[in-house]
């Protein structure tokens, strides 16, 4: 047993003896995430939804603090950044399958789901897919071409492996309509429908032909409070849903922050699922959450965690599961997914500010449990009682 483990195991067995001969005290132990004592969060969701998180292959180290804290903690993987385009097929005839391949390895091992994250984005997308040897852009049967090989060489290496895939990220603009991406410029309305879904379109198909039994996902953020972009995604889903696109869900990646209003969430989770008039069995997952302590205007880098702020930070994320739950009961969700799982290496660490400390996670930056963490375990207890 390594040191630091020996003395959270004598912590942890001074306070639970603490806490049994308090009478009644709500006090949690001060327990690292890994630590035999301490509880599971996917256990304690279980039966409403699985629990996830992203990580690197780095963290997939036999015996490291990191890939117990994933095995105890989590059931569903999603890679941060190793099966984006530009790590999985850097050059038309160079595909890396080393980081996936590992992480299914892992899932298998420990019997945990994995979601493709992502076949096709506008980000982290070599440039190669768009332009031919002389640099200019090519035609969309050469675009549709690329695409295709892509998700099907893809797709089919993880047939009955990777359970769900991001099959197209981000289709939507900032300031509403679709984004102006090269996949939606170059391939337009291909089929001449009338539409410019087409991209996403042949996709989807070619994915659900690459493997009929993965989960397929549209995954889009800032859908948890802006009803443009929510009734924009609603309208072309339902669009494809009618001409039979197998897409299967669509993915909230909810990068949120301490103004989230669970009323306008709610208010749009609706009108996306207003889809299972069309579809039943269509879903709604959480793939991205996190919870920045900083107001999106907010330029400063640190935050100070006051009681009063951690209490306030703790009982949003306690509503916002709650709101899960009710997700879940109503047959919408069955996976939330956190964009990582300490923080000390999310990505809110230096986005939008560089420099800024945030605290946006459930486990903090050594690996102990933040009272966030507790208020969710409290809450699992309370609604399963
Ligand atoms: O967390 C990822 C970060 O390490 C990368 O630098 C960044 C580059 O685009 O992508 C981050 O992950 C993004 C995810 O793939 C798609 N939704 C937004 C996520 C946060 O930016």
């Amino acid at each position: 047993m390594k040191p630091k483990r020996i003395l959270s195991a004598v912590i942890a067995f001074a306070i639970s003896v603490t806490a049994l001969t308090s009478c009644g005290s709500t006090s949690h132990p001060d327990l690292y995430a890994y630590d035999e004592d301490a509880p599971s969060l996917y256990e304690a969701f279980s039966q409403w939804f699985k629990v996830g998180t992203a990580m690197n292959t780095s963290d997939l180290v036999e015996g490291s603090e990191e890939m117990e804290i994933l095995i105890k903690q989590y059931n569903v993987f999603t890679l941060e950044n190793e099966s984006k385009p530009d790590a999985m097929h850097p050059s038309e005839d160079v595909y890396n399958f080393d980081a996936l391949d590992k992480l299914v390895e892992f899932a298998n091992e420990y019997d945990k789901t994995v979601r493709g994250h992502v076949l096709v984005w506008h980000s982290q997308c070599p440039d190669w897919f768009f332009y031919d040897d002389d640099g200019n852009t090519v035609s969309a049967d050469v675009l549709v071409e690329r695409m295709k090989e892509h998700i099907t060489t893809i797709v089919s290496h993880y047939k009955g492996e990777v359970d769900v895939w991001d099959v197209v990220n981000e289709t939507l603009g900032d300031n509403g309509g679709l984004r102006d991406s090269m996949w939606y410029q170059i391939i337009g309305d291909y089929d001449g429908d009338g539409d410019k879904y087409d991209y996403i379109e042949i996709a989807f198909t070619t994915a659900h032909e690459a493997d009929p039994d993965a989960r397929l996902i549209i995954n889009d953020y800032n859908l948890e409070w802006s009803e443009d972009r929510t009734i924009t995604m609603y309208m072309m889903v339902k669009s494809m849903l009618e001409e039979g696109i197998p897409i299967d869900g669509i993915g909230l990646q909810m990068h949120i922050d301490i103004d989230f209003d669970v009323e306008t969430c709610k208010n749009n989770v609706e009108i996306l699922m207003k889809l299972k008039e069309i579809d039943p069995d269509f879903v709604i997952e959480i793939t991205e959450l996190d919870l920045s302590c900083f107001s999106w205007s907010d330029q400063s880098t640190e935050v100070e965690l006051t009681d009063e702020f951690v209490e306030m930070f703790d009982s949003l994320y306690s509503d916002i599961f709650e709101m899960f739950i009710e997700f879940s009961e109503a047959g919408y969700l069955d996976s939330v997914v956190m964009w990582g799982y300490n923080d000390g290496s999310t990505w809110l660490n230096s986005y939008p500010v560089s420099g800024r400390t945030n605290h946006p996670l459930l486990i903090d930056e050594d690996y102990k449990l933040k009272s966030a963490y507790w208020s969710l375990i409290d809450l699992a207890q309370a609604k399963s009682s």
